[in-house]
Order: C-alpha cells, then sequence, then structure tokens
C-alpha cells in the first residue's frame, strides 16, 4: 500500500513536507486568569474560530467539517506542520454526526484491531482537554452491555478476552453486580429479558460532542487552517487517475490531495470522484429527555432491546437504538421509534415510567458490510476516505485524524489503519466487529 499519493511521488508530498514547521501556535489560553480578567474588563472573548477568504489553492482539501475533520486538519498542522489546509462544510460544522451522535466512547471492540484502533482513541480522548485548551468534558463512567441470552454472555467473554490480551479493561460481571452499578435496573430473573451478566469496560463513558468539534476548531483555526462553513462540495476534478481540485458553491479550489471525511454522504462524495463505495445509508434516532437527579452512573447499553441510555451532567436521559430498517437519507423522527425504544427503557428500568421524553432527532449512518471503517487511499491518487462510519464514528475521530494526517504527511498508511483498507472488500480480508456494535441491526 503506498499512502496518500497511491505510490506517485510526483510531486504532492515533497511540496507539503518544505511546509513542515514543528512550533505548535495556538490562539489565547483559556485560563481561569483570563476568565476572571473578561469578567473584570468586559471585554469580548476572542472568535474561537475565524472566517476566512476562500483561497484557490490549498495543499489539502477536507470535505467535511465534522470531528473527523477537522481532527485531521488539526493533526496535520500540529503534528507535521502541514497548515496549507481547507475544511469544508455544507453546513455548519458539526452539523452531521458529530453533533447527533450519543457521545459515548468506548474500546470495549471484537477484534484485535478494532480494539488497538478505539482504545488509541480513548488515550487521544482522556488527553483531549489538554491538547486542545478546551474542556471537553469526558467522563469515564463505565460502560455495560448486557447480555440478555447465552450467545450474548458468550459474545462478551469472548470480547472480554480479546480486550484484555490487548491491554484494554474490559471484563464480564454477573447481574447482582450489574445491580451495585444500576440500582434502578431490574436484575430480577422474572422479568420478560432477564438479565445473565454483562460486560463491563471501565474506561468508556460519555463526552461533550460538541465541545470536541468546536476544541478541533479552534485548535486547528489558530494553527493556520481555513474552516469553510456552508460550502458545499459540488464536484472534484480528476485528471487521468490523479485528483486536481474541487468545485464548491462558492467557486474552484485546486489542489492535490482530496480527503472525504462526510459521514452520511459519503458515498455521494466519492462518487464525484468516480469511486464507488461498498456502503448503504440508514437514519439512526435518538432521544432525551427531561432533567432528573442524578441516578444513572454508567452508560448501559442492550444488544438484544436494541437500546443504550446514559445520563448526562445536565440530569438528562439520552437514549439511542439501532439503525432504522431501511436505507435512506432522511433525518425526520418517527412515533415507531419513540414507542419501541420507551417500551425497551421500560423491560430494563420499570422506574422511569414517568419520565416524558423533550426531543428525538436523527442523524446518517454509512454501514459497510463488516460494520469497519474505510480509511485510505483509493485508486484515484490523492482521493483519500475516512468513511463508513456506521454507528461508531465519533468515538474514533481523535485516532482517525491522527492517523490519516500521518498519511497525507508520510505518504505511508499507518498500521492502525492498514486493516480498514477499501482493498479489503474485493480480496475477502474482512474486520467483522458486528458482535461489538452497541445494539443489534
Ligand atoms: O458503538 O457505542 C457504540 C454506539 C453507541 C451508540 C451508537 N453506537
Amino acid at each position: 500500500m503506498d499512502g496518500a499519493t497511491n505510490g506517485n511521488s510526483n510531486g504532492v508530498r515533497p511540496r507539503l513536507r518544505d511546509g513542515l514547521r514543528r512550533s505548535r501556535t495556538r490562539g489565547p489560553r483559556y485560563s481561569a486568569l483570563r476568565l476572571v480578567r473578561h469578567g473584570l474588563t468586559q471585554e469580548d472573548w476572542p472568535l474561537t474560530w475565524h472566517r476566512q477568504p476562500m483561497r484557490p489553492r490549498y495543499d489539502v482539501v477536507i470535505i467535511g467539517g465534522g470531528v473527523h475533520g477537522l481532527a485531521t486538519a488539526y493533526y496535520l498542522a500540529a503534528n507535521h506542520g502541514i497548515r496549507d489546509v481547507a475544511v469544508l462544510d455544507k453546513s455548519y460544522i458539526g452539523s452531521g454526526g458529530s453533533g447527533r451522535n450519543t457521545a459515548i466512547l468506548r474500546s470495549n471492540y471484537l477484534t484485535p484491531e478494532g480494539i488497538r484502533f478505539y482504545d488509541r482513541s480513548v488515550k487521544l480522548y482522556e488527553h483531549l482537554a489538554a491538547d486542545l485548551n478546551f474542556n471537553v468534558m469526558f467522563s469515564q463512567r463505565g460502560h455495560l452491555t448486557l447480555a440478555h441470552n447465552d450467545s450474548s454472555l458468550r459474545t462478551m467473554r469472548w470480547r472480554a478476552e480479546v480486550n484484555k490480551l490487548q491491554g484494554v479493561d474490559s471484563e464480564v460481571i454477573d447481574p447482582d453486580e450489574v445491580k451495585r452499578l444500576v440500582p434502578y435496573m431490574d436484575t430480577s430473573p422474572t422479568t420478560r429479558f432477564p438479565i445473565l451478566g454483562a460486560l463491563y469496560h471501565p474506561p468508556g463513558g460519555v463526552i461533550r460532542h460538541d465541545a470536541v468539534v468546536w476544541g478541533y476548531a479552534r485548535a486547528a483555526d489558530a494553527l493556520g487552517v481555513h474552516i469553510h462553513q456552508d460550502t458545499e462540495v459540488t464536484g472534484i476534478d480528476v485528471v487521468g487517475d490523479r485528483v486536481t481540485g474541487v468545485r464548491t458553491d462558492r467557486g474552484e479550489i485546486s489542489t492535490p490531495v482530496v480527503l472525504n471525511c462526510t459521514a452520511g454522504w459519503s458515498t455521494l462524495v466519492s462518487d464525484m470522484a468516480g469511486v464507488s463505495m461498498p456502503v448503504q445509508t440508514f437514519p439512526l434516532q435518538a432521544a432525551v429527555t427531561e432533567p432528573v437527579r442524578p441516578f444513572l452512573d454508567t452508560v448501559v447499553v442492550s444488544g438484544t432491546l436494541h437500546v443504550y441510555v446514559s445520563q448526562t451532567d445536565r440530569g438528562e436521559l439520552v437514549f439511542g437504538a439501532s439503525v432504522d430498517p431501511f436505507a435512506s437519507y432522511s433525518t425526520r423522527g418517527s412515533l415507531e421509534f419513540v414507542e419501541g425504544l420507551a417500551g425497551h427503557v421500560l423491560e430494563l428500568m420499570p422506574a422511569l415510567s414517568k419520565m416524558r421524553l423533550l426531543r428525538q432527532w436523527s442523524g446518517l449512518c454509512d454501514m459497510t458490510p463488516d460494520f469497519s471503517p474505510i480509511m485510505g487511499v483509493t485508486p484515484v491518487d490523492g482521493f483519500l476516505v475516512d468513511i463508513g462510519w456506521g454507528t461508531y464514528g465519533f468515538k474514533a475521530g481523535p485516532v482517525s485524524g491522527e492517523s490519516m494526517a500521518e498519511l497525507i504527511a508520510t505518504g505511508t498508511t499507518p498500521e492502525i489503519i492498514a486493516t480498514f483498507d477499501l482493498a479489503r472488500f474485493p480480496e475477502g480480508r474482512l474486520v467483522g466487529e458486528k458482535g461489538a456494535a452497541a445494539v443489534g441491526h
């Protein structure tokens, strides 16, 4: 595998390397002292990121201003000194999957490759607030995946063993221990779906997803990256087998490197470069309740009941389910979802029957055949992808950004993402992660 330029070293990498500067230029730092000063002087805070004029040329153009696109831009600038980078989003940053997911982080996957990859992401998330000087509110409160039958208990044991071998903290616990962690859970053996045990993953938790997007945007902007919101890509120019630029509704940009970091529209964007992807897009719905006093310390997932729930710092319960059972680009909520969700939540925690839902929403999930992403080079030189993120994209933002930035800067695919290449589909090297998806699909 040859890296960013797909084996073609004609110009892109040397030029990018020429611009390599390692200093980590930062904008004004947030600190308690600044907070007091701003309070006293009533000065305006500086803009978190800036609206820049669009240049006719960039070294790298990233399509998609979610966590993956912004993290890639940040690591290109911070780790490799590549700052002539544009991030384009057809709407506002974080308006896609990054602002619509249920913000669960974990690394308790099934395959060694998947576990190592998501574990690196959790590690980067652990230090993100300090790295970005932005409070991303990562709360490592533990993550429980319930098993309601023998076959899921067997999968939990399998995952626990592979996790341990990879150095990731996971173990199977019994219903009494589940009850200790979640006192409101109905763990009695007479329920319709009795809990036989659970995979407990202490490093898992939740984060403030918008803060992650804003933190990466602020840090990338401070390093010279241009973030262009409301800028829709309408075409990708390919000459011979090499990318030469993108067309947008605000004009054309020439560039030797285009990275598709879109979720939900990844096939449409890849089609523009003439690269077809084994991806189908499904809506995924979620909902949030009114706030109540804190009572749920862990993240709870039930694959059998197709539900996951966590409590925010404000006290709301955040719920999600499996993807809708039909491919679609619709982001409308449905009554069927809310009815099914409520029934399933009450199977687990009957005491919640009086809680009221506040809001529901939906996002788009690009599902691949093996429930693993597609990352790396494509048959078009300079056209790279970081797509196929199903229902697990947000948790992979930092590691994806770090590795895609390395690929672009060095031209070599980092080992940690090598297994997620596009070529695995024709070559039959699938990385089956369905058994570790949050819920059944
Ligand atoms: O994979 O942890 C997960 C997840 C949570 C919600 C959707 N996917």
